[in-house]
């Protein structure tokens, strides 16, 4: 299981998703889990309160394992802004081949700036509340197995980089 952390904006989903094709098209059964795919089906019952945030990935710790458990490498993409609510992301760890958590280290001014879906300037202008990183707390991952920084970074590097230390992982 991979765990790819960071703002919204930072790339988390793409890096997931060219993982997951790079995997598949390679025989190697994986699939992305993010906030898209979660949040507008099993879990469209949740908010971005606190409460609800931990519940969103607590959930999508245990949609994981399950992954884990059918033999598929399954990628979590999820802000997880909160330091105390990523304990969720052990669930079954015992279980898996290995876990790995990535922070995909982009500032806040890049996420802004690039800004895809209209979401920051609507966070600024109070049209969102509770947004990441403008009037909630981004709490950075203390110990990642892996720091991405995505300027000057294409996809597939940051990508390859994933596979990289992976298989640094595999064969030491
Ligand atoms: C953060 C929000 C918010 C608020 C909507 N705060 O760029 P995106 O659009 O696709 O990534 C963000 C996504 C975050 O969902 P997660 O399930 O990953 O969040 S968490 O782990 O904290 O539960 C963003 C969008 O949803 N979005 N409102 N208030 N991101």
């Amino acid at each position: 299981m991979y765990v790819i952390l960071g703002l919204s904006g930072a790339g988390k989903t793409s890096i997931a998703f060219e993982l997951e094709a790079y995997l598949v098209s390679r025989g190697i059964p994986a699939y992305g889990l993010d906030g898209d795919n979660i949040r507008c089906g099993l879990n469209k019952d949740l908010s971005f309160s606190k409460k609800d945030r931990e519940e969103n990935i607590r959930r999508v710790a245990e949609v994981a394992r399950l992954f884990a458990d059918s033999g598929q490498i399954c990628l979590c993409s999820f802000v997880s802004p909160f330091a105390e609510d990523r304990w969720v992301y052990q669930i079954g760890h015992d279980m898996l081949a290995c876990k790995i958590q990535v922070f995909v280290d982009t500032p806040l001014a890049v996420c802004e700036q690039r800004d895809n879906k209209g979401l920051y300037l609507k966070a600024r202008q109070g049209i969102i509340k509770g947004f990441t990183g403008i009037d909630q707390p981004y709490e950075t991952p203390e110990h990642p197995e892996l720091v991405l920084k995505t300027v000057d970074c294409t996809v597939e590097q940051s990508a390859m980089q994933v596979l990289s230390f992976f298989a640094s992982l595999l064969c030491p």
